[in-house]
């Protein structure tokens, strides 16, 4: 495929994401699924297959690069693997523009990359566009130990974009008041194919007890055992049912709670599922009890299925969820408040599917996946434009 100087023709994209089963790695293999389907030549680089792509038949190339595991180090820098396979496929058949969602390591990957290839007299080193997604910013960028090359990349980048108004206030206060230098962030949200992700036909929703879902990678962030302790405190004596789906570093101590408080057989331990939109689907509501987040694809994704959300009023979670239309916005260092709340909603089933419909349809109005990801395009086409008049 030949370089596009057309102003809608095809272009030769690369995308590099962590290849996890949730967050960046699902929206950034969603992306280059759609840009494929959409005619682009897209790449995607990680060190493993996400599972997102994994599930799919979209004619998206993977290259899986993980680099030698020589013993002089000390865990294998897969960062300058995927550095050098961008290379060699912007030698064999050129790349115009690089997109790395997660500011570290992949803007760093895109940017030396960039770098790299900037000495060819052949055809110009790609762009880069960087996607933040939320802890890149908030937990990892900021640390000390990272936050100057963090620093470094949101300026060397030549677009940066943020999936929340809230993030990208977040990123101007941690790495952009301290100096004269602008820092221009764009806000593009995360989006959800939503027809995939769709309701229940009419009275096809399980019946039985009320049943509450959650989503998550289990991280300390997202706080699964605070929300087991506020599901069981909030369902004592009733036979409502929890599903938690997603694996991670607490799901142990999820699992205690739920001994703990005698849960038995109204908890479900689902592990990581490609059937999301079934499993959301047949839920009353969606819990997210996270101490902070950025946008929260995953209560969007129960959304677009129908189901409202219960969840902390924290990061960018207002600018999904509409408090008492789309689902109900607490806060989130009062379990007893989430509690009741929890306790309410799951009593009234005709007040969640009232929700529900809110939300499915606020969802296809402002997060469709055709409408954002032309966003994504337009932006590419800005930046590559901007290049070319230089
Ligand atoms: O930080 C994480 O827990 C993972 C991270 C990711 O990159 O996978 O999730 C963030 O990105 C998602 C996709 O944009 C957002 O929906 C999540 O809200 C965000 N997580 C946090 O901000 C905690």
């Amino acid at each position: 495929m030949a370089a596009s100087t057309e102003p809608r023709g095809p272009l030769r994209l690369g995308v590099l994401c962590h290849p996890t089963y949730g967050g960046s790695g699902v929206l950034a293999s969603e992306l280059a699924l759609s840009l494929a389907a959409r005619g682009h030549d897209v790449h995607l680089f990680s060190h493993q297959v996400p599972p997102r792509l994994a599930a799919s038949s979209g004619p998206v190339q993977m290259h899986v690069s993980q680099g030698l595991p020589y013993p002089l180090f000390h865990s294998t820098p897969h960062d300058l693997a995927i550095t050098s396979a961008i290379l060699d496929v912007h030698r064999t058949s050129g790349l115009d523009l690089l997109h790395a969602h997660y500011a570290l390591p992949h803007a760093v990957s895109a940017l030396l990359a960039r770098l790299a290839a900037s000495d060819s007299s052949e055809r110009p080193p790609p762009r880069v566009v960087t996607t933040l997604h939320g802890t890149d910013i908030t937990i990892v960028g900021s640390d000390p130990s990272y936050a100057p090359l963090t620093h470094f990349v949101l300026r060397a980048s030549d677009a940066v974009t943020t999936v929340s108004e809230s993030l990208r206030a977040a990123t101007l206060a941690h790495f952009c008041d301290s100096d004269a230098r602008p820092c221009a962030i764009e806000v593009i949200p995360n989006f959800v194919d939503t027809h995939r992700f769709r309701p229940r036909a009419r009275g096809a929703r399980a019946a039985g007890p009320a049943h509450a879902v959650h989503v998550s990678n289990f991280r300390p962030v997202k706080r699964v055992p605070w929300l087991v302790e506020a599901f069981a405190r909030a369902t004592q004596g009733t036979e409502s049912r929890l599903t938690l789906i997603g694996d991670g570093p607490e799901q142990a101590a999820a699992r205690d709670k739920a001994r703990e408080f005698g849960l038995g057989c109204r908890v479900r331990f689902l592990g990581e599922r490609d059937a999301l939109p079934e499993l959301l689907a047949d839920a009353d509501l969606f819990l997210l009890a996270s101490r902070e987040e950025s946008f929260g694809l995953s209560a969007l994704e129960a959304m677009s299925c129908g189901v409202p959300v219960l969840a902390t009023r924290v990061g960018g979670l207002p600018e999904v969820v509409d408090h008492e239309r789309s689902g109900v916005l607490v806060p989130p260092d009062d379990l007893d408040f989430f509690a009741g709340t929890l306790r309410e909603l799951l009593a009234d089933r005709a007040r969640c599917a009232a929700m529900g419909a809110a939300a499915r349809a606020a969802t296809v109005e402002r997060f469709e996946q055709d409408h954002i990801v032309a966003r994504y395009e337009d932006l590419y086409r800005r930046v590559l434009a901007r290049e070319a008049r230089r």
